[in-house]
């Protein structure tokens, strides 16, 4: 084994665990007074009987379906989580990385890396509740339907008897703050052990979230690794079904159903299955948003403070954007939440947002002492590393860590878990960290707050090496909407697409609208009432290159000087000049001090009338074929205001 030998406090046996685990064991005269009827597991973690009637009901359709050979009811304490890794550890799925306090390494099979966008699906009655109406001949890219008809077929297909040999971990998590009036809960049965750890990290989950449930409703999820048709793993140590893989969302029962992948959105089904997708429809229904963005605040010398939202596709920093170290003296940046945002206006008209998440699922590659410090910090301790390096020493590796690790002095290990070639990906481009937020030195005193922060600022943004600036204000409500709607962004390793092609990213929620994006533009729009405080809206672009490929741009720490100027419009300063695409920054109005190599802002900052033209010709192709007749009058209206403003400049 290439990483060396595990410490002695993990050498523990099998028999040894599964005697410290204290399964309450029924006999099966018990089991079946209990259910009514025969069981197919044969013995039982946690007290099945103290559930309500709902989640016993639930638990035991899909053991009928899956026939696990046990059931494990999580209650989300110490004990059982280092019982669980200790688990992980004996059957050499994790490996503890001894530098940083109780972490472990996981890697995958190589081919269960990323999400799996086309094989995600939201099931309803009718199709279009779904998906948009597009152009025949047109590949549809907003989403993909399935019938109800078509999801029980692949259900069945798929999980009958799928845990056979198997445990079924039962989790209760809540998606923010338990008892927060803003909070959801879900109930996720997997046979990942995996799973279930990352879930007590990215979600608060166990017994405490059982209590104030009570006898009330849930969101189902149901997940299973799975195995291929030929009954063999490729790799034991990481079952999946690669080919057989999909995922599931049925709104109308508020159900999630997952299968093949055991892999950070397909398997954590919190994340972006609930917390986006079966959210964005419960938040249309009861009028609030479920949103793709970072939630942060922002404090200048004056000590006056902000809160702001930002939605950046995956892999495009918003991590780093939410804990950033600020470059300038007396700004304060402090974290909520880094993925994901609930946001509801309250009676005062103010905009509310709570994290759903109680972890970051963040892109390990490029994170460093430079780029994100406190990321570095906070990943020292209950860290479970997925895909990454491993060092000699005990460390972890990937790119971007060249100077924080010895090369000369450790040998690598890389996350095919052979020795390091120098050349290859030491870690995959998908690698992750997944650690607790409360860890995080820099999160923000309000971040479990039931009732949310309020927001002032919403940042829209992406990866656009060419064309747009780096800054701009959208003019009011209606034209933010477009600009959101309009977003594109080169292609990264968080999906399957392959490339760097500039892919459209409305919302940065492309992957993960719960229902027709026509629908969900239609929701943004209705957002603006009378008596509300509609926060401003901005998009931001760090990635732009100059015509040698470089970043013109600084970013990271110095993207402080880019909020700070949003907060002085916010302030209602005058620093803005108006041109057909919002407010740019007046010259002069970014403060440069101390940059040791001052960016070209003329070009950072300029509107270039013939690349907005086509940017608009490709924004109408892209309505047109995606959305043919079911674009709201409202975005048409925007559209052709535009290309008169445009036309006039
Ligand atoms: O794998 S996840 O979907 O959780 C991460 C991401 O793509 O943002
Ligand atoms: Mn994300």
């Amino acid at each position: 084994m290439p990483d060396g030998k595990y410490s002695v406090q993990h050498s523990v046996t099998i028999q040894e665990k599964r005697n410290s685990l204290k399964y309450k064991v029924l006999t099966s005269a018990e089991t079946n007074v209990l259910s009514g009827k025969t069981r197919s597991f044969e013995d039982i973690k946690g007290n099945f009987d103290g559930l309500s009637a709902k989640i016993r009901n639930f638990i035991e359709k899909s053991a009928d379906l899956c026939k696990p050979s046990q059931l494990y009811i999580c209650d989300g304490s110490e004990e059982e989580n280092t019982q669980l890794l200790q688990l992980l550890v004996e059957n050499g799925v994790a490996k503890p990385i001894d530098k940083y306090q109780n972490s472990y390494l996981v890697r995958t099979n190589p081919a269960d890396t990323a999400r799996v966008e086309s094989k995600t699906f939201i099931c309803t009655p009718d199709k279009y509740t779904s998906v948009p109406r597009t152009k025949s001949g047109v590949t549809p890219s907003l989403g993909n339907w399935i019938s109800p008809e078509d999801m029980e077929i692949a259900v069945k297909e798929r999980f009958t008897n799928c845990m056979v040999g198997r445990t079924m971990y039962v989790l209760p998590f809540s998606m923010g703050p338990v008892g927060s009036p803003l909070a959801k809960i879900g109930i996720q049965l997997t046979d990942s052990p995996y799973v279930a750890l990352s879930m007590r990290i990215m979600t608060r989950m166990g017994a405490e979230v059982l209590k104030v449930l009570g006898d009330d409703d849930f969101v189902r999820c149901l997940h299973c690794v799975g195995t291929p048709k030929s009954g063999v793993h490729e790799n034991p140590l990481w079952p999946c079904d690669p080919e057989r893989t999909i995922i599931l969302h049925k709104p109308e029962t508020n159900e999630i159903v997952s299968y093949g992948s055991g892999y950070g959105g397909n398997s954590l089904l919190g994340k972006k299955c609930f917390a986006l997708r079966i959210g964005s429809t419960i938040a249309k229904k009861e009028g609030w948003l479920a949103e793709h963005m970072l939630i942060m605040g922002f404090t200048n010398p004056k000590n006056e403070k902000m809160y702001l939202g930002a939605a950046f596709p995956s892999a495009c920093g918003k991590t780093n954007l939410a804990m950033m170290t600020p470059s300038l003296k007396g700004y304060k940046v402090e974290c909520v939440g880094d993925d994901i945002a609930w946001m509801r206006f309250d009676k005062d008209g103010i905009l509310k947002a709570v994290n759903p998440e109680n972890g970051f699922f963040g892109v390990a590659p490029g994170t460093n002492s430079k780029s994100n410090p406190i990321a570095m910090e906070t990943i020292k301790k209950n860290t479970i590393f997925t895909n990454v390096a491993s060092t000699s020493n005990g460390g972890v590796f990937w790119e971007g860590m060249e100077e924080e690790v010895d090369l000369k002095e450790t040998t690598i290990t890389d996350w095919k878990n052979k020795e390091w070639d120098h050349q290859s990906n030491a870690a995959h481009p998908n690698s992750r960290f997944c650690t607790p937020a409360a860890q995080c030195p820099i999160i923000d005193p309000s971040w479990e707050s039931p009732e949310g922060v309020p927001i002032s600022a919403i940042l829209f943004g992406g990866r656009r090496p060419e064309g747009v600036p780096l800054v701009y204000e959208a003019r009011d409500w209606k034209h933010a909407v477009l600009v959101g709607a309009s977003m594109r962004s080169e292609a990264t390793a968080a999906a399957e697409h392959k490339g760097k092609m500039i892919m459209h990213d409305p919302f940065a929620m492309r992957p993960f609208f719960g229902y027709n994006f026509a629908h969900y533009i239609e929701h943004w729009v209705s957002m603006e009432k009378e008596g509300r405080k509609m926060p401003r809206v901005f998009h931001v672009n760090w990635f732009r290159k100059d015509a040698n490929g470089k970043f013109m741009w600084p970013g990271f720490g110095e993207n402080t000087r880019v909020l700070d100027w949003i907060m002085r419009r916010c302030n209602g300063e005058d620093v803005a000049v108006e041109t057909p695409i919002g407010w740019v920054p007046k010259p002069g109005s970014i403060n440069l001090e101390g940059l040791e190599n001052p960016p070209n802002m003329e070009e950072l900052t300029k509107v270039d009338k013939e690349f907005f033209l086509k940017e608009l010709d490709q924004i109408e192709k892209y309505f047109d074929d995606q959305l043919t007749t079911d674009l709201p009058e409202t975005m048409k209206d925007e559209l052709k205001r535009y290309r008169e403003r445009l036309s006039k400049y």
